[in-house]
């Protein structure tokens, strides 16, 4: 197990490295291209430079997140085969450049979804927070207007003021996108890369849609273990993973997380733990790491990972707004430090226990 922290590079964070550097036990980040728009080409110079920036503060890219797929792919427009040559390329750059882990995500539109990015809890802190009655009035005409309103001037990934701009033209493109064509185009695009993840040893981690059902009348493929293992199976290969994120499947209360790392197991190259506590079955809030913060049980999922062999990448998801910082939310430095931190205390004792038995 490599414990990293998300960093979005140069420019983008108001995280350093250098503090990142400071977490005991942290010795990677995920990071990304930041200002790259899906379908674009990375360079390996663009990437070289990235990773030597990353290296000069004594850390390790340990993955990227994400190398966004393209709604052309998403669709299977005409450019669909451009933008997968594209991304065919960049994954080449990245395995040049020994970087061999990938989460990107097959969400239509829009990546995660929350109603509020800065719920006041009872300590004070502030959270992201999602209410379904607030979704089933937004009007997707009006959703730039929606959007801003509740973002708080924050630009946050998947929710650029271009795309924004261009909604009400993407969901008329996502018009005939059913299911069963999103899953379909999925395939398409994992069987392209099958060869360069193979040749460079990259494994790819699809994030789960959050939430876990579909919104705005948009089709979501990977919201629970049934959806997860179909995509596992029709491309049955060690490349093709998940990035197992324990707050988007549990945004679905029906998910039974543990069922789903075992089913999944050897294909978990990712992932992503954080908790959330549900206040009533439409409503629900980002907590703390600490189990006893919110309705998951976070010792029984690093054990199950421990017992299921998982030996790859994870980082403590969004953290709370604490101590007065200011940052992108669900970003900033000290709860997912501390988030870090406990789930590398569960770790260890789960690690001395079983090998004191
Ligand atoms: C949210 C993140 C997602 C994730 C993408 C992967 O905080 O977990 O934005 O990075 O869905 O492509």
């Amino acid at each position: 197990m490599e414990m990293t922290l998300r960093w979005y590079g140069p420019g983008y964070d108001t995280v350093t490295l250098e503090q990142i550097r400071q977490i005991p036990g942290v010795h990677g980040v995920i990071t990304t291209l930041y200002d790259k728009q899906a379908g674009e080409l990375w360079t390996q110079e663009e990437i070289h430079k990235l990773k030597t920036t990353v290296e000069e503060a004594g850390l390790k890219i340990m993955g990227i997140e994400s190398v966004n797929v393209s709604d052309d792919i998403k669709i299977g427009t005409a450019k669909r085969d451009e933008h997968i040559a594209n991304y065919i390329k960049t994954l080449e750059n990245l395995g040049k450049e020994d970087i061999h882990m990938v989460c990107y995500n097959f969400m239509p539109v829009f990546d995660w979804t929350r109603t509020e990015l800065a719920r006041v809890r009872a300590d004070g802190s502030t959270v992201l927070a999602y209410n379904q009655d607030t979704v089933d009035k937004l009007d997707p005409d009006h959703m730039k207007e929606s959007v801003e309103a509740m973002s708080n001037g924050f630009i946050m990934p998947g929710w650029e003021p271009e795309r924004l701009d261009k909604l009400k033209e993407l969901f008329d493109k996502y018009k005939d996108v059913d299911e069963k064509k999103l899953f379909e185009n999925l395939v398409y695009f994992l069987e392209a890369i099958g060869p360069v993840c193979e040749k460079y040893d990259i494994k790819m981690g699809i994030h789960p849609d959050d939430p876990a059902w579909p919104i705005f009348g948009l089709p979501r493929i990977i919201t629970g273990k049934e959806s997860i293992m179909k995509m596992l199976k029709a491309v049955d290969k060690p490349y093709n993973g998940i990035t197992l994120c324990t707050g988007s499947l549990g945004s679905n209360q029906h998910n039974e997380i543990l069922e789903i790392i075992e089913a999944a197991k050897g294909r978990i190259p990712f992932a992503h733990v954080r908790n959330l506590k549900y206040n009533n079955p439409r409503d629900f809030e980002e907590a703390a790491h600490l189990s006893s913060d919110g309705s998951m049980d976070m010792y029984k999922i690093m054990k199950k990972l421990y017992d299921t062999g998982f030996d790859g990448v994870i980082r403590p998801d969004h953290g709370r707004m604490i101590w007065g910082e200011k940052a992108m939310p669900g970003y900033g430095l000290y709860d997912r430090a501390l988030g870090a931190y406990y789930l590398e205390g569960l770790w260890e004792a789960i690690d001395k226990n079983a090998k004191a038995e």
